[in-house]
């Protein structure tokens, strides 16, 4: 017999914390939205440089400074060639996708917004890309508008379309919904928002981690993501921006390794990427970012697709099944997630509940206010599955969730 192409209970050997019992009771991980687990490569990639490699990067030409600058570069090589950036020096180290959001909104917006000016976001953003937006928009004196979701939890691209005017000069949109799961065509709402001279800006937070993200075929000018939602730690992230954009902005913050020369009258600043990446960066961490992002094309992003494909394929028929239960968002073109709310349980309860059999899930707004006003419930439970998820892991939400149903009758 063939082996499958993708086997889960292999890959779950390299995450050691999913061995985990809690209430002897094994682990059941369904919270990898919020953050990934880490499998051992990147384990040992991040103390493997403290060990044998820590010193500052850029600063340094004694062999451990040189050792670390080179880790530290190569890691913007391979998460360049990860989103298919064809210049690493467009990419730039944050500490994640709030950061990266917050990058542009400061630096960008506060050059090219005024009165009047519109900055068009979507209902199912994250705050991360509302908050910064609605700082800069107050002071700038500009305007922001919302896209809307239809029925179905996708965006409504007429409403789209009219919103869009010589007004709009940036778009901001989530790659993939971290409630809805909706993946969103971010290729046709470049092509929309470019055709009124305006800039996109994507959140790849829950896309990046999960299916072939490729900056070129996006088609978008600035695109987000975080380490710790892909397999690598906490206190890295990627802002990735095109070149003409980024050399034209100013930076974001100052201080150390992001200068050209300071004097008493002023600072030149550095090329790409220094002058955006003020400060000691979190060396180890973005060394162990680019060891996870080679992990990741390793099990091969499309085959990591296709099985989270069948898993929330498989999750959103079990999830069905439950009395009294709403799903959020659309049946098919998402991602692996499933926000969900039951009519006889709160979602803060269940998620307790569920913790009892030791099932970790995430309730509540997820920092989407917005979107959850829309949907009309104040919170939503939400599992989310990553590679190293099954079906029995499913089953296991599926029996704990009946259990609760009879609980809380
Ligand atoms: N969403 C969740 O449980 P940071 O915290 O900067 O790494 O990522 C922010 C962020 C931005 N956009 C989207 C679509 C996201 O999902 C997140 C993080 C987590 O859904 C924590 S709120």
């Amino acid at each position: 017999m063939n082996q499958p192409a993708f086997d889960p209970y292999t890959i779950r050997k390299d995450f050691p914390i999913l061995s985990r019992r809690i209430n002897d009771t094994l682990l059941v991980y369904l919270d990898s939205a919020a953050t990934s687990q880490k499998p051992s490569r990147v384990l040992e990639a991040h103390a493997a440089f403290y060990r044998t490699s820590n010193a500052n990067v850029h600063r340094a030409i004694h062999q451990l400074g040189e050792e670390a600058t080179e880790a530290y570069e190569g890691s913007r090589v391979i998460l360049a060639s990860f989103i298919g950036a064809p210049d690493p020096n467009c990419c730039l180290f944050t500490r994640n996708t709030t950061e990266g959001l917050n990058l542009v909104a400061n630096a960008w917006g506060r050059t090219h917004l005024g009165p009047g000016d519109e900055i068009v976001l979507t209902e199912m953003e994250h705050h991360s890309n509302i908050v910064p937006w609605q700082l800069v928009a107050r002071e700038m004196g500009a305007v922001i508008r919302y896209v809307p979701i239809t029925e179905e939890g996708r965006l409504d691209l007429d409403v789209l379309a009219d919103l869009l005017g010589n007004r709009t000069r940036i778009v901001g949109v989530a790659h993939a919904s971290n409630v809805l799961g909706t993946i969103n065509p971010i290729s046709e709402i470049a092509r929309m928002a470019h055709d009124v001279g305006a800039i996109v800006v994507v959140d790849g937070a829950q896309s990046v981690p999960h299916m072939p993200v490729d900056v070129t075929a996006l088609g978008a000018d600035f695109l987000a993501f975080s380490s710790h939602k892909m397999c690598g730690p906490t206190g890295a992230g990627v802002l990735w921006g095109q070149r003409e954009l980024l050399e034209e902005m100013p930076p974001f913050m100052g201080g150390g390794d992001m200068i050209d020369r300071v004097t008493k009258e002023g600072t030149t600043f550095a090329k790409l990427p220094y002058k955006f990446e003020a400060g000691t960066p979190d060396v180890a961490e973005v060394v162990a970012m680019g060891v996870a992002a080679e992990y990741l094309s390793d099990l091969g992003l499309d085959n990591i697709h296709a099985y989270e494909t069948e898993l929330v394929d498989y999750a959103l028929d079990a999830i069905g099944t439950l009395a009294g239960v709403k799903i959020h968002g659309p049946r098919n073109g998402r991602a692996s997630l499933v926000s969900f709310s039951l009519e006889r349980v709160h979602p803060h309860d269940l998620s307790e509940f569920l913790n009892q059999d030791s099932i970790a899930v995430r309730a509540g707004h997820h920092c989407t206010h917005i979107l959850h006003d829309v949907l009309g419930v104040p919170a939503t439970t939400r599992a989310s599955f990553a590679f190293y998820n099954t079906r029995e892991e499913i089953d296991l939400l599926i029996a704990s969730c009946r259990k609760a149903l009879d609980f809380f009758g």
